[in-house]
């Protein structure tokens, strides 16, 4: 175990950049991949690194989050790891919400009192990547460095949405600027070698995945009394105060998966035939809750680079492009394409299916709905002969029964779509 680290997950602000997929849950619990969960990326992460001491750090503590963590990583008694949220508590000092990722580590850093830990790890809730944070942790130890950024080459139309920085030849940081304007970023390239140039990609970027030396995160969250982010206040701060603050290289698959399109955009490329993520890997598992479900069933559908998960029914016609959750029912002469099915969290009974009663459809997709472009939430009811077709020509907003964010269609968890419904 590497127990000279605890890690501590960001598991997200307020939670709108993802609504209304938040709307009932927090950010950590939001479903991915067909039977995971967005926390449980982070969390595998440190597993697979051999770091056992995870806080989530979350604005609200949902039953879903809870049921999850508590179902899910339980550790046995005799190994001293845990994964324990901490939900922003109002405290005389703190208004009820973490003000941002500082202000939310500096409420939580009481409970990681254990002199044991050298090192922290802070790690952002919503991102899709694999790492191994201990060839990260090994170089911030031998650089002796007080804190070290992971890094990531990326091009200029990515570069105003990250913490870019300049590093001297040793890969210490020298300059640091929170997502700087379009006009000021030619100042801002780097030096990069002929195979990241050659993709445009001449900035250097902040993965937002941090490792301090303990009593340097205490510090400087004292001392920067003020900042409640770490990207717009601490890091500048302490670089500009000669902290040393090292550059961690990276050069794998990442990417962000915190806004409503680039979750969307993430899940469908897990159906691409190679996917950058890779979900098939013998050693480096991604864990999530063991729910002993059966194995899916189909009849008669055409499936295209889709992802299944378990205990599904589908009698479909045609699934193309698509992530299919667990428990999905699926009924005949039904085409899904390009979207997200979220699943169901439990099975309804037979008689429950069999109900005719049109204004309480049973939990599943009907028969001869056409679905493109959407996320279909948790435990939907949609009837028979809905068509849900999301793209560019629909408005953004908010339309009671679904929402459209950047064209793609949501229904969120526990909606009724009546028959015939077209959207
Ligand atoms: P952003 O991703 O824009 O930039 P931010 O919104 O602060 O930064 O979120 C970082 C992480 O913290 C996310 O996982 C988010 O959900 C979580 N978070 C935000 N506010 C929180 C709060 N109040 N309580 C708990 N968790 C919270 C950051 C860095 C950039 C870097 C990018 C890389 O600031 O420098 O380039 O990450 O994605
Ligand atoms: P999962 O991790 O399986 O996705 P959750 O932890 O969110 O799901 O909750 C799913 C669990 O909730 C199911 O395993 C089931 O036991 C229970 N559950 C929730 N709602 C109901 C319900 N209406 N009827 C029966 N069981 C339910």
């Amino acid at each position: 175990m590497h127990s000279s680290t605890i890690a501590v997950i960001l598991g997200g602000g307020q939670g709108t950049r993802l609504y209304p997929l938040t709307k009932l849950r927090s950010k950590p619990a939001v479903p991915i991949a067909g039977k995971y969960r967005l926390v449980d990326i982070p969390i595998s992460n440190c597993l697979n690194s051999g770091i056992r001491r995870i806080y989530v750090l979350t604005q609200f503590n949902s039953a879903s989050l809870n049921r999850h963590i508590k179902n899910t990583y339980n550790f046995d008694v005799f190994s001293s790891g845990f994964v324990d949220i901490l939900a922003a508590e109002q405290t005389p000092k703190s208004k009820n919400w973490y003000q941002g990722t500082a202000d939310a580590v500096r409420q939580s850093i009481h409970h990681m009192t254990n002199k044991q830990h050298k090192h922290v790890a802070i790690l952002s809730g919503d991102q899709l990547y694999q790492m191994d944070y201990r060839k990260m942790i090994e170089k911030h130890e031998n650089n002796n460095a007080d804190l070290t950024v992971a890094t990531i080459p990326v091009e200029a139309e990515d570069a105003t949405g990250f913490g870019i920085m300049k590093t001297n030849e040793s890969g210490l940081i020298e300059r640091f600027i929170e997502k700087p304007d379009k006009e000021e970023l030619d100042q801002w390239q780097s030096d990069m070698p002929e195979k990241f140039r050659s993709q445009g990609r001449h900035y250097l970027a902040s993965m937002g995945i941090y490792i301090f030396k303990k009593e340097v995160l205490t510090e400087l969250l004292d001392r920067y009394e003020d900042s409640t982010d770490f990207g717009k206040g601490i890091i500048p701060k302490a670089i500009e105060d000669n902290y040393r603050v090292q550059s961690y290289e990276y050069d794998g698959y990442w990417t962000d998966i915190g806004t409503v399109k680039s979750f969307f955009k993430a899940n469908l490329a897990l159906t691409d035939d190679l996917p950058e993520f890779n979900l098939y890997d013998n050693e480096d598992f991604i864990y999530t809750r063991a729910r002993l479900l059966p194995a899916s069933k189909l009849s008669g559908t055409t499936f295209d680079h889709s992802v299944l998960a378990e205990g599904c029914l589908i009698e479909a016609s045609r699934i193309e492009r698509s992530v299919i959750g667990i428990r999905s029912r699926i009924g005949k002469g039904t085409t899904i394409e390009r979207s997200i099915i979220m699943g169901n969290d439990y099975f309804q009974s037979r008689e429950e299916l069999d109900q005719k009663d049109s204004d309480q459809p049973p939990m599943a997709i009907g028969e001869r709905c056409f679905i493109s472009n959407a996320i279909i939430d948790k435990n939907c009811s949609i009837g028979n002969d809905v068509r849900i077709a999301g793209g560019d020509h629909l408005e953004d907003g908010d339309y009671g029964e679904y929402h459209v964010v950047d064209g793609i269609v949501i229904v969120p968890k526990r909606s009724v779509i009546k028959d015939g419904t077209k959207i």
